[in-house]
């Protein structure tokens, strides 16, 4: 393949000298340009870097602490204070997470990162119908502000900060941390921490949106201008990258979105009437480090650099800190495999290195059961003793920026740098991120390389360690962590029963518009949406992209040929619906299948984000298919496929088939559920790291044509 991608591609130079020795070693005709790397940021990795290779005028100012900030923006960095160990946890109920991070902390934890679960990103109470199946899974479920009490008890919110990946509900969950905080003695001039408050990458990727772009600018301009008179200590915003990796950004894709979404929110506060420099200072940065070693790296040099570049060009502050890009890093759950899964710990490890060397000012290092399951105690400590390792125990944290100078990773830091720039330039010929995100661009490129990069896997071009190569004879189980939703759901309810039994209902119901009294969540965020609506997500699918990387193999050709026997038989090509159920957000693997499925002969329906079981059958029957395929990546799967399974045989039977469309599931399932999933009437069940054309022989062999 190397050979190829050299045919297409460009050509560099290498010392004669080296040449004749590398051919010796190789016998190819030109060993430099055979053995270049292309990328899928498009950049060409040379086997052999060379002075040649960068600019000395352009690197040899470069100081840690200085304009343009590629070495870090610290003067002295980890030398002094090492970055903060900051681990994302948050489940079931306040009391339950609130436990969890007390012992965190007294285990090595620096920082606090809250999940909340699904249903709160979205704006619901545990009570309402479309949080069903997701209540206490994915993060912990606060309804009001004693549930935002309890989860902070005992925890000084003066001292420890705090981020909240919150974007959709920012409102009530800033409201509830401040009045939390406020009821423990803590004022808001103390408060220390972050707010994710970053809804363009939520349109692109993430979400967990609630109402439309417009009002939702506007929110995030609202909390920015509010933090920054009144919270002088806190981060207004994380502007984030990482979810863009996860749903198969590169690096350049990920570098240049995300510098274009900060230059978005400039200026949306400034158009609030805020200065740059009451904001910029207080912007903070996350992104996603994944198995690129070297890449990695460059990006957060790179990343800094653009950064200041850009904001002394668009908008010339007069505050240095407000070309500052200080960033939060978390290894990429995306990497991370169900099969032979102790191999992620060692990913993990390089994940966390790159983003150290780096320069990264906080981290979360995954755990290795992630791709099955939520963390169990066990393995959140040894992802928390990761980074306690690398601090303690290496040298990595005596040095800044310990690979300035090699002439590979100045070269690649200048590589994206540039690739960045352009991104950002075409993001500005489009009027800016907000219209981008519009345009659905950025979405359907970050999809378009989700579908090349699986092809890529299925094909075996991109080795997997344990997944597509070197696999175990024997699978290795670990043991899950299952939440029981239930239960979480009936403490959820009895709270929010007693909260809004021991108010004065009248008193809620004419303030509820001017939200000063104990409104739940759901309460504010219906209110806001009754006026702005709730935003609805793009459904398309990229056709072509699949099967292009693929290339055109035996097995690509055997599945179309069993695709196309299945079509003669019933007279029509089979038909499924890849749909999502649940407040579960995460597109990737719905739209990586719909493409697969389609470049692989089906006829493909997607369902939209955040569906009820009910929904997704009337779309079923109304679509005629013959198989629903359900994704699910946040375990609502539990609740949900019975529901579902109901649901369309209650609704065949009404419309007089003979058969209900089949269901199939496949996403993050931990092996426990299989049975469970199998006894609810799924005919097929698959976990992370499916091969697409065995997934769709598997689905025909459970298909009777009709
Ligand atoms: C730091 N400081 C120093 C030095 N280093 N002072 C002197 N010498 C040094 N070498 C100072 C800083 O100026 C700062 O003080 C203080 O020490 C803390 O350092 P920091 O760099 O600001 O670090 P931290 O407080 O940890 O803040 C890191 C950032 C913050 C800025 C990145 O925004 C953050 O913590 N973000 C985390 C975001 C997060 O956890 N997200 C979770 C996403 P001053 O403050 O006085 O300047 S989880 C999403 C998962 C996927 C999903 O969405 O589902």
């Amino acid at each position: 393949s190397q050979r190829s991608l050299w045919k297409a591609g460009q050509s560099f130079e290498f010392p004669e000298k080296w040449a004749k020795l590398a051919k010796k070693e190789t016998g190819f005709e030109d060993p430099g340009n055979q053995l270049l790397w292309n990328t899928p940021e498009g950049i060409y990795v040379k086997p052999l870097y060379l002075p040649r290779d960068i600019d000395m005028k352009e690197i040899s100012e470069d100081l840690p602490g200085v304009y343009p900030f590629t070495r870090g923006p610290y003067a002295t960095m980890y030398t002094q204070k090492p970055w903060t160990i900051r681990q994302y946890a948050g489940f079931s109920t306040a009391e339950a997470s609130n436990a969890f991070y007390k012992k965190s902390i007294a285990a090595g934890g620096q920082g606090l990162s809250v999940a909340f679960d699904l249903p709160t990103h979205r704006g619901y109470d545990s009570d309402n119908e479309r949080a069903m199946g997701d209540v206490g899974l994915a993060g912990v479920a606060i309804d009001t502000v004693e549930d935002m009490k309890v989860l902070f008890n005992g925890i000084a919110l003066d001292k420890i900060s705090v981020s909240m990946t919150m974007n959709g509900a920012v409102l009530p969950v800033m409201a509830f941390y401040i009045v939390a905080a406020m009821e423990s003695g803590v004022t808001p001039e103390k408060l220390t921490g972050t707010i994710q408050n970053d809804i363009l990458k939520e349109y692109m990727t993430r979400n967990t949106y609630i109402y439309p772009p417009e009002p939702s600018l506007r929110i995030i301009s609202d909390i920015m201008g509010y933090c920054s008179k009144n919270m002088p200590r806190f981060n207004t915003i994380s502007i984030s990258g990482y979810h863009m990796q996860e749903a198969g950004a590169p690096a350049h894709l990920e570098l240049g979105f995300t510098i274009a979404d900060g230059i978005e929110y400039v200026r949306c506060g400034t158009a609030a009437g805020a200065s740059v420099d009451d904001l910029a200072p207080r912007f903070s940065f996350f992104f996603g480090i994944g198995m690129n070693f070297y890449m990695e790296v460059a990006k957060l040099r790179a990343a800094r650099k653009l950064w200041a570049h850009v904001m002394k060009k668009y908008f010339n502050p007069k505050k240095e800190k407000s070309l500052l890009l200080r960033t939060h890093c978390q290894t990429s759950g995306y990497s991370l495999q169900a099969q032979d899964p102790y191999n992620n710990v060692v990913r993990t490890t390089i994940e966390a290195m790159a983003a150290v060397m780096g320069g990264t000012q906080s981290l979360h290092t995954n755990s290795f059961d992630e791709a099955i399951a939520l963390p169990t105690e066990f393995s959140a400590r040894i992802a928390r003793n990761t980074q306690l390792i690398l601090q303690h125990e290496t040298g990595i944290s005596k040095v800044i920026d310990p690979w300035a100078g090699s002439y590979m990773m100045e070269a690649l830091t200048q590589e994206l740098y540039n690739s960045g720039l352009a991104i950002v330039e075409e993001i500005e010929a489009l009027g800016g991120m907000a219209k981008a995100v519009e345009s659905g661009m950025p979405k359907l490129k970050i999809e378009e390389c989700a579908a090349r990069k699986q092809a890529r896997i299925d094909a075996g071009l991109d080795v997997v360690v344990g997944v597509n190569k070197y696999k175990p004879e024997k699978e290795q189980k670990v043991d899950a962590f299952i939440i029981d939703n239930q239960a979480v759901k009936e403490s959820q309810l009895k709270k929010l029963a007693s909260v809004k039994s021991s108010r004065d209902q009248a008193k809620v119901d004419k303030a509820l518009a001017d939200l000063k009294v104990r409104a739940t969540l759901g309460e504010i965020s219906e209110t806001l949406a009754d006026i702005f609506g709730r935003h609805k997500g793009g459904l398309k699918i990229n056709v072509g992209a699949y099967s292009s990387e693929y290339g055109n193999s035996d097995e690509v050709t055997k599945t179309r040929e069993l695709v196309d026997k299945f079509a003669k038989e019933a007279g029509r090509r089979p038909r499924i619906l890849v749909a999502k159920m649940g407040q579960d957000g995460h597109d990737r693997g719905q739209k990586v299948i719909a493409s697969g499925f389609a470049d692989l002969g089906w006829d493909v329906d997607i369902g939209s984000l955040f569906a009820t079981p009910n929904e997704v059958a009337v779309q079923a029957l109304d679509a005629d298919v013959h198989v629903v395929g359900i994704s699910t990546q946040a375990a609502g799967h539990r609740t949900l496929v019975p529901a579902l399974v109901k649901e369309l045989e209650t609704l065949s039977k009404s419309a007089g088939l003979k058969v209900a469309p089949k269901v199939v599931v496949g996403g993050v399932i931990p092996e426990g559920d299989y049975d469970m999933l199998y006894q609810a009437g799924a005919v097929a069940v698959f976990g992370p790291g499916t091969q697409i054309p065995a997934a769709v022989r598997e689905v025909l062999s459970k298909l009777q044509p009709q």
